[in-house]
This record gives C-alpha cells, structure tokens and sequence, in this order.
C-alpha cells in the first residue's frame, strides 16, 4: 500500500524552513505501491494547484519539497505485476509496480530526481519529450555513464513545457523495457492556458506488450513483433479498470506508446479530438473529430470529449489481435471445414485433441480449455449479456448520469432504457436483397477427403505439439 504519510512529513517540515546541508543530501524516502488498482488521483499538498490525473490500474509518485524544488525519488527494480486476475507476471519496473508511477509536475517546476539502481544490471532513465539540458536527457554512454547496480543518481531540470511525457530507461533498452520499465510523465500548465481546455476526468495510461508462454512468468527479452500480451499499463483485460465518469464530463485521455507496433485507439460512442502529442498542445486549427485514432511507437497522444452518451462504451486498440490474450498464432483457418471424421481419428491418437475454429473462435470464449497454471484468460471477461470475447488492449468508457465528481468508482452494469437494447426478430421476414453471381453468397461446407489429411495438433503447454497424419 501506499506509504507516504512519513514522506509527507518530512516534506513539508523541510519546505517551511531552510534547510542544513546534511538534510538537503538526505535522500527523500522511497514510496512503493504493490495494489494493482487505480489509485485515486494525488491532490497536491505543496507547490502550484492543478487538476491531478488519474493513472489507469497505477497511481501517481508523492513528492517533497526541498527549498521550492520537487524531489522525487524511484527506484529501478525487479516488481512483481498482477496482469491480470490469475496471472502474475515477473517484471522490472519502479517503486514497486510497472509501469513505475505517474510524475505529475506544474509548468516552471524545478524537479529533482533520485534514481536508484536495484536491477542487477546498468540502467538510466529518459525523460521522453522533456526540453532540458543534454546532460539530464539520460540516454546512457552518450550523455551520462550508466548508473550501476546499488548506485542513486540524480536528475535535475526545469519541466519547462506543459503536456503528456513519459519515461524509460535507454539502457540495455530492449530488455529493459521488454522488461515493463517505463512511466508516465504529465507536467500541468501554471496558468490558464489557450490550448488546453479545464477538464472534469483526466485520465492517462501507457501501451505495453509482452511476450510470456503460457504458464510462465518471465517474458522473453528477444521478441522483436510476436508479443502475446498486449496490455495497458501491464495490465490486460478483464484486469483492466473501467474509465468511469459523470454524464456531460469533459474527459481527457492521455496515451504513451512503448509497444514495437502502433495501436489504433478506438473509442465507442463518442467522437474526439486529438488535443495534444508529446510535442505539446496541438493548435486548435489542426484538430479533427476523429473515433479512432493512431498511436504510432514511442509517440503520446491525448484525446478531448464530452462525455454525453449514458452507457458501457467499449474503448480498445482496433487492431483485433491486440483484444486477445496469450493466443498462439501458428492455427489454421477452419471456419467453413467438417472436420467431424478427421477429429474422430485423432482422437484415438490424442485423447484430449479439440477441434477448434469451424465455426470461428467464439467457441473459445466459453470452452473451458485446460490450461497450465498463471496464464491469463484468453477471451474471457464477462458482461451482462454473456462474454465479451476480450483480451488485452480493451475497457470500457462508463457514462453515468448518476456519478458523482470525483468519484471514480465502477458504477456496475449500465441499465439501459426500455426497448433500446438489440434484441431477437421473431416476426415476418423478407427475402433479403443479396449478391447473386457465382457461389451464391454463401461459403460452402467443404468436406474434407479422408484419405491423405495432415493435422498439427497443438496442446496447451505449447510442448506437445507433433503431427499425426497418414
Ligand atoms: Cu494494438
């Protein structure tokens, strides 16, 4: 849990008066948070007021002031991280958690940062966006030496430009980032500022991926595009919490990519504008209403809407396999194929073969498909009308008339008005219009030929696979 009532203390004992020398080289305690849950946004106790952001299944790093400076202090290190109920994963992150926790600063702060190395390898932190002196831009043997196992650096420079950042290591980066090391940066304007509108929710969360075997719990380093797990804030869904908001809220939604591919962000119900990138405000001349839009590797986006449509909106990467969990991807097309004579043969070579796919994967959803311990659901996550058939990248945006500011709660399952949900046609029906050329329009069922069949048959643990075929 979060522990930083001491640090708080000790923060504005420090801020009230001058300080020694010996208390100014003391290192600001380090603060951990080990609950996956989206922590209530940290209203700030010191330095300028600002509408805090609320950082999706993380929180937000408590500072102190030190003689007007906010001192933060993360320390680098090996986390273990609930992706998912059920599913643990081995990671490196900071302070605890990974992504590490979200940095909010006011416009002009001078910001101090204690890094402390407790990986067994060299790291160094980038502060991804950030104007500031070469030295302090952290990309290791270029602008500084790496900081060694057991060793605290330190950080210092103006947040001179307000909008979305983020942070990572560029250190050994492949790894260390595979790895879950990586943050969000948000830096507030100090005054009301043209190009960036008060709002009511400000939401922010990172794009990560991830590449664990099933049953496993340590990724592997080398994937280069082939990530099984594609995750907001290292957490997949039904891990993920629900954007929960008041009806007519403004919300704004901050997006970091550090994934090796670009994710189309979609939003259900509601149309957007990209209101600003990692390389600020975006002026308003230049603005769209868009539903989806792109976020491209190692770019920042941050969306702007009214939230005036009641209702469980989904909001996910368009791209479908990005929705899923853990999948393996070497599986055949069967949609359309009998394979009813082929499953019988090999089922008296492989007693527990399944067929899977002829009728599309949604079959998968609601078999209960063995499989080994600490893997996260495939396609599972259960709404009110049955599963939603959903992994990774997905959530929804909760619109409530009823909530209340502030509060940022799940307010449960939407209770839509009477007679406005889809529902089963039972009366007369038409002759549907439809293509009439060769094929008629409809697939045809291909029977496979018995005599001369391959199968590759997968099982779960991902060892088993071999061929049976005659
Ligand atoms: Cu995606």
């Amino acid at each position: 849990m979060l522990s930083r009532r001491s640090l708080l203390a000790a923060g504005s004992a420090l801020g009230a008066t001058a300080v020694s020398q010996h208390a100014m080289a003391a290192l600001p305690e380090p603060v951990t948070q080990a609950s996956s849950d989206t922590m209530p946004p940290l209203l700030p106790a010191t330095g300028r007021p600002y509408n805090p952001v609320v950082t999706l299944n993380g929180w937000t790093l408590p500072w102190r002031m030190n003689n007007g400076v906010k001192e933060f202090h993360l320390v680098a290190e090996p986390v273990v991280r609930e992706m998912a109920p059920g599913f643990k994963a081995h990671l490196w992150g900071y302070n605890g958690q990974s992504p590490g926790p979200t940095i909010e600063v006011v416009e002009g702060d001078r910001v101090r940062l204690f890094v402390t190395n407790k990986l067994p390898e060299h790291t160094t932190i980038h502060w991804h966006g950030q104007r500031l002196p070469n030295g302090m831009d952290g990309v290791g043997g270029l602008n500084q030496p790496t900081i060694q196992p057991g060793k605290t650096f330190v950080y210092e420079f103006v947040a001179r430009r307000p909008g979305t950042f983020m942070y990572h290591p560029h250190a050994d980066e492949m790894v260390q980032m595979a790895m879950g090391m990586m943050g969000f940066w948000v830096t507030h304007p100090r005054q009301k500022h043209p190009l960036i509108d008060t709002v009511d929710r400000d939401f922010c969360f990172l794009l990560n991926a991830y590449d664990i075997e099933p049953g496993a719990y340590t990724p592997k380093i080398m994937t280069m595009l082939d990530f099984n797990l594609w995750s907001w804030n290292s957490r997949v869904f039904p891990g993920i919490d629900t954007l929960n908001v008041r009806k007519n809220d403004k919300v704004r939604i901050r997006i970091g990519n550090l994934t090796m591919t670009n994710h189309p962000i979609h939003l259900h119900g509601h149309e957007f504008q990209v209101t600003g990138t990692d390389g600020g405000p975006t002026p308003k001349s230049a603005r769209w209403h868009e539903v989806t839009t792109d976020v491209a590797v190692g770019q920042m986006r941050q969306i702007e809407f009214l939230a005036d449509e009641e209702g469980d909106w989904a909001f996910h990467c368009h791209k479908s396999h990005h929705t899923m969990n853990a999948m393996g991807h070497g599986v055949p097309t069967m949609i359309g194929v009998d394979h009813r004579e082929v499953a019988r043969k090999i089922t008296g070579l492989v007693p527990d073969y399944m067929v899977m796919g002829e009728r599309g994967m949604a079959d998968m959803a609601e078999m209960q498909m063995p499989l080994p311990d600490n893997t996260a659901p495939m396609m599972t996550g259960e709404g009110p009308f049955g599963s939603v058939e959903m992994g990774g990248m997905f959530t929804m945006l909760k619109v409530r008339r009823e909530q209340k500011p502030g509060d940022y709660s799940d307010p449960g399952w939407f209770r839509h008005p009477p007679g406005s949900v889809a529902r089963e046609w039972t009366g007369a029906l038409a002759e549907p219009a439809r293509f009439k050329a060769e094929g008629g329009g409809a697939m045809p069922a291909r029977h496979m030929p018995a005599g001369d069949v391959e199968v590759q048959v997968r099982k779960p643990k991902g060892h088993g696979g071999g061929h049976a075929g005659h």
